[in-house]
């Protein structure tokens, strides 16, 4: 089965959208098997960019991330990744449709509330990274009414 990593960024924890995120995940139907609020350090940070560090944003990007708690989180079920990826919305939070977390709740680039994994490699990695072996497997009495 499919995982992807899923953070809620600064912003989304100070606004208080973390009830509501948890909630679109969990009612779509996959599965919670990694969850932890934490401080981020700026390594962690920059590790988990470094495919933008040459870009004009990325220290402005590092300070936000490491600016407050985020939550992190990784979900599983099929076709995770590119769903995340639809349910989160566009980068640009004004060109996210409404419906999608970043069109319901942001405005600027640089205040975008969520990070998902964009591909099987990024999220195996970003996994890595952020959880090491440190996820909760478990079977969830939903599976039958989830898939057939
Ligand atoms: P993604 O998060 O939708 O995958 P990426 O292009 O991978 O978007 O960029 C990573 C993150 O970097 C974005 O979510 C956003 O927080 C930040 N970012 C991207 N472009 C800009 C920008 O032009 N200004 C400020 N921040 C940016
Ligand atoms: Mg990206």
């Amino acid at each position: 089965m499919e995982k992807s990593f899923i953070m809620i960024k600064p912003d989304g924890v100070q606004r208080g959208l973390v009830g509501d995120i948890i909630s679109r995940f969990e009612t779509k139907g996959f599965k919670l098997v990694g969850l932890k609020q934490m401080s981020v350090s700026r390594d962690l940070a920059e590790a988990h960019y470094a495919v933008h560090k040459e870009r004009p944003f990325f220290k402005g990007l590092v300070d936000y991330i490491i600016s407050a708690p985020v939550v992190a989180m990784v979900w599983e079920g099929e076709g995770v990744i590119a769903s995340a990826r639809k349910l989160i919305g566009a980068t640009n939070p004004l060109e996210s449709e409404p419906g999608t977390i970043r069109g319901d709740y942001g405005i600027t680039i640089g205040r975008n509330i969520i990070h998902g994994s964009d591909a099987p490699e990024t999220a195996q990695s970003e996994i890595k990274l952020w959880f090491g072996d440190d996820l909760c497997d478990w079977e969830s009495v939903m599976q039958p009414w989830l898939y057939e």
